[in-house]
């Protein structure tokens, strides 16, 4: 199998460290790729008529893509248990909340990196950056038990977001009022299949 992706995607990412978690790298093959809002690669484009990455192609066509359908077919496939029947529920919304944290912060960076400087909305921005935060707030009051349980995708999910966080976005400061949320990333981080993973600039 291919794994259409790039370094810098936190969704790429996501499946990225699932390979790594569940010794999956002799199956699936990563490859690099460039694209953009304004410009899909072809590759991408036959196998996801939406244009975006990550894209996991399968030998027999029925190529799969969406970060979440990607891991919970990884996952199934080794029977991982990174969805666990129990709590299920809970990890679905913890990987829902970093997914939703990831769109609003690279939708901040399409505007401010992708779009002419004439056209950049700073209400816009804002806007996105209020969800990005009500998220960290959300994930450090609520679910910060989960967080410290078991491995499972929501953990992956929403270290992969605020590591994305520091990467593009690093000085607005998420850690800012999260302390406890910000300890726990911090060991997270330390994990091999994120050090493996780990993209600068
Ligand atoms: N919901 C999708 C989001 C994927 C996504 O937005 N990927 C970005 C890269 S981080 C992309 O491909 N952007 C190119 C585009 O929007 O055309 C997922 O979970 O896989």
């Amino acid at each position: 199998m291919e794994l259409l992706m790039a370094a810098a995607s936190p969704f790429a990412r996501k499946v990225r460290v699932l390979l790594r978690e569940t010794d999956q790298l002799k199956a699936v093959k990563e490859v690099h790729i460039a694209t953009s809002p304004y410009k899909s690669d072809p590759k991408v484009q036959a196998a996801n008529p939406t244009g975006r990455i990550p894209v996991l192609i399968k030998p027999d066509g029925t190529n799969l893509y969406d970060s979440r359908v990607i891991t919970r077919y990884l996952d199934s496939r080794v029977n991982a248990g990174l969805y666990p029947e129990k709590g299920l529920w809970d990890v679905l919304t913890i990987e829902a909340t970093a997914d939703s944290i990831m769109d609003s912060a690279v939708s901040i960076s399409y505007e401010i990196r992708a779009r002419p400087e004439h056209l950049i909305s700073s209400d816009w921005v804002d806007a996105q950056w209020v969800k990005v935060a009500n998220g960290c707030k959300a994930l450090q009051s609520r679910w910060l038990v989960n967080l410290n349980s078991r491995l499972n995708m929501g953990q992956i999910s929403v270290a992969c977001a605020l590591a994305y966080l520091d990467l593009r976005h690093g000085a607005r400061n998420w850690r800012k009022g999260n302390d406890a949320l910000a300890e726990w990333f911090n060991s997270f981080e330390g994990r091999t299949s994120m050090i493996d993973t780990h993209v600068d600039g």
